[in-house]
């Protein structure tokens, strides 16, 4: 992308050719546009108009130019909208909130983020409005927040309503602090997992019982290395990941409801099945599979291989339902191919029907793993009980959620400017999965994600216009297709948002009051540091629904949160300590360290760690040595972490107490090595350290 030298004249340009474009085609588009998106006819050749003449070229044009002229410190989006012309509005925020929700989206809102950024920029929550959302020191957040951490590989913890970072879990990549990686345990799960130093978190879901967080699991996919993880709740820790064969990109994550008696992994890039060297230029013979792994073990149970990319997805709360999106129901391989069609489909998985099909043999073994044909052709979509039927959507949707109620399943357009309303109740019993359709809003530009209150709102993410948009899910059932009276308010947000989440919106019952919008573009919303910029975690109270959505917090985020899950308190209870009964290796108490040389070539430690020393001040080995170290923390208060370091050898080990950690190197450079805790642990915290002496071994 080239900066662009002039964005102001530009964006005035722009929105003339805007408001000409609207004006010419929206006779052409309005009515016609908006039936024919509930038909699964053909696709036209030439880039298919989106909304106003515009095409999916024409949005993405759009959108450059957009972050071009941010980059200038202008307010770009703002200048795509009507009424561009209204003078800033000197209100109180309050007083702001107010006007803004009785006047609508519409109008008023090129005024919100001038406020907004004035006063609510470096709030942290401490004042005015949002003194009330704030959480003074000591006192603990209502909700943990589960960030997905995008390319580190990690999941962050947050506390809301402060936004407080409280903790990170590595999850598919090494990590010194919490020794990740370093100890045996860990280092065989990132082994086991393929071997990666890294991963892409993008959806974080927390295990359910009966539609409510069980505050057992998180499970998180890996985009880049098609892997999926689960972390332990009362450990916070990652304890197990699945290499999932037969695909490339695990995207989608979430599970089968409401008891979590599966984990869904959505095979998003298409890919020969195995992938071993066949039909590498033949994409036709690519596949693209949903993978179903069974949270205890974490083994694979079966893949339905369909047709397209698929992107998304989310579980019905009945637990017969997955839905995931898709792109590319042309099954190109490159952009232009891609995007050709106007049409792409949500898949609606059938999973007692899949699972009927594994058991009767009707599937193919690819790399060891059943995987049943869900494709269209398949024998198994033929006759009244398919195992994967495909609702037909405009271009390219993104999200998808199933409402609070399990009524609906709803899809956002990304490409277009609806959000699908399928009713999962009529998937089963339609004819035509498109008769399904129920509702179709016309929500804003770049429909992403979507997530509820527990009022029957719908709020989406519209990456395009850097809003996020307030509907009536029941409104848009009851409207025209291609309506916007649905809509009950639009906030801007700071800058171009991917998933929103709701507290507990992947439940049956949300809360309703915190919403946080994951912004891609944090621009000049922060102290600039360098040209990495961080990414713009929103909040917003949304419990009011007269005052309006309240923006209540910014929170840089270093690169990059996806998705999150927000879970109450009361739903999660982590462990103060190891108890080593959980723990697979032995513990070491006090008394009971001890030193034994096995043979020539290697020595086996046992020994404890407490404030302030090991139980071997020194230790001596020989060149060459394997030296494997068992080493427990004996310390029972809460919150005195030691850990082991050991220079040269690449190793630090975190020891929470009662925890034991076990590791093996080989002691191949001669020479003294002191080895200390890298936790700062108590006054002689520096002293606690000791000796390895490495002999050599001709010595
Ligand atoms: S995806 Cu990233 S913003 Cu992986 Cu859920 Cu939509
Ligand atoms: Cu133990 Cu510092």
């Amino acid at each position: 992308m080239t900066t662009d030298p002039n964005p102001t004249d530009d964006r005035e340009a722009r929105s003339d050719e805007q408001r000409d474009d609207a004006a010419g085609t929206a006779s052409a588009t309005e009515d016609g546009a908006a039936e024919e998106r509930r038909t699964d006819e053909g696709s036209t050749d030439d880039g298919p108009e989106i909304v106003d003449g515009r095409t999916v070229e024409h949005l993405i044009t759009d959108h450059e130019r957009d972050i071009a002229a941010t980059a200038e410190g202008t307010d770009a989006t703002a200048a795509r909208r009507p009424n561009l012309d209204l003078p800033r509005l000197e209100l109180g925020r309050r007083d702001f909130m107010k006007a803004g929700a009785a006047v609508g989206a519409m109008t008023g809102l090129a005024g919100c983020t001038s406020v907004l950024s004035d006063e609510g920029n470096g709030g942290g929550g401490s004042s005015g409005a949002s003194g009330e959302h704030s959480v003074a020191p000591g006192e603990h957040d209502e909700y943990y927040g589960f960030l997905s951490g995008g390319h580190t590989g990690e999941i962050r913890v947050v506390g809301i309503p402060s936004m407080r970072e409280l903790m990170r879990i590595p999850v598919f990549q090494a990590e010194s602090a919490r020794g990740f990686g370093h100890d045996a345990k860990s280092s065989e799960i990132l082994e086991e997992g393929g071997g990666y130093t890294w991963g892409d978190t993008h959806h974080p879901r927390v295990s359910q019982t009966d539609n409510d967080y069980d505050g057992r699991w998180l499970f998180v996919n890996d985009k880049a290395n098609g892997r999926m993880a689960r972390v332990d709740l009362e450990y916070f820790e990652t304890d197990a990941i699945t290499n999932v064969p037969n695909s490339q990109a695990v995207h989608g994550a979430c599970m089968q409801l409401p008891d979590t008696q599966l984990v869904f992994g959505v095979g998003e890039f298409r890919v020969p099945m195995p992938n071993d060297g066949r039909d590498v230029d033949d994409p036709d013979a690519y596949g693209s599979v949903l993978t179903a792994i069974d949270p205890e073990t974490m083994d694979v149970e079966w893949q339905v291989e369909v047709d397209g990319n698929m992107d998304n997805g989310d579980g019905g709360k009945e637990g017969r339902w997955f839905f995931a999106t898709g792109y590319n129901s042309e099954e190109g391989v490159t952009q232009g191919e891609m995007t050709r069609s106007d049409r792409d489909y949500v898949k609606a998985f059938d999973i007692p029907a899949i699972w009927d099909a594994v058991e009767a043999g009707n599937y193919e073994e690819i790399s060891g793993v059943p995987v049943v044909d869900g494709t269209m052709d398949s024998s198994l979509n033929e006759g009244d009980r398919p195992v994967v039927r495909y609702v037909p959507t405009p271009k390219s949707p993104h999200g998808v959620s199933v409402t609070p109620d399990g009524n609906y399943a709803i899809a956002s357009g990304k490409l277009d400017p609806t959000c699908t309303v399928i009713g999962v109740d009529e998937i089963a019993e339609v004819d035509d999965p498109a008769d399904a359709i129920l509702g179709q809003p016309r929500v804003g530009m770049g429909p992403l994600h979507t997530a509820y209150d527990d009022r029957g709102h719908a709020y989406t993410t519209l990456f395009i216009d850097s809003q996020v948009v307030k509907w009536d899910y029941e409104a848009a059932v009851e409207a025209e297709a291609g309506s916007e009276e649905p809509i009950v308010e639009k906030h801007d947000v700071h800058y171009n948002p991917g998933h929103l989440i709701a507290s507990e919106s992947y439940t049956a019952s949300p809360q309703g009051d915190y919403l946080v919008s994951l912004n891609k573009l944090s621009k000049d919303r922060f102290l600039p540091v360098g040209p990495i910029h961080p990414e713009n975690d929103q909040m917003f109270y949304i419990g009011d629904d007269d005052a309006g959505m309240e923006l209540v917090k910014d929170k840089p985020s270093y690169p990059e949160p996806h998705d999150a899950s927000i879970v109450h308190r009361d739903k999660i209870e982590p462990a103060k300590t190891w108890d080593p009964d959980d723990y697979d290796l032995d513990f070491v108490p006090e008394g009971e360290e001890s030193f034994e040389r096995v043979d020539d070539s290697t020595v086996e430690i046992e020994m404890w760690a407490r404030r302030n020393e090991y139980a071997f001040p020194e230790v001596t080995v020989r060149e060459g040595d394997e030296v494997t170290i068992r080493i427990s923390n004996v310390e029972t208060t809460s919150d005195v972490i030691h850990s082991i370091a050991i220079p040269e050898y690449d190793i630090n080990l975190a020891l929470a107490p009662q925890d034991t950690r076990e590791v093996t190197f080989t002691a191949d450079e001669p020479g003294v090595y002191w080895a200390y805790c890298a936790y700062f642990c108590s006054a002689l915290h520096l002293e606690m350290r000791s000796r390895i002496l490495v002999e050599p071994r001709d010595g």
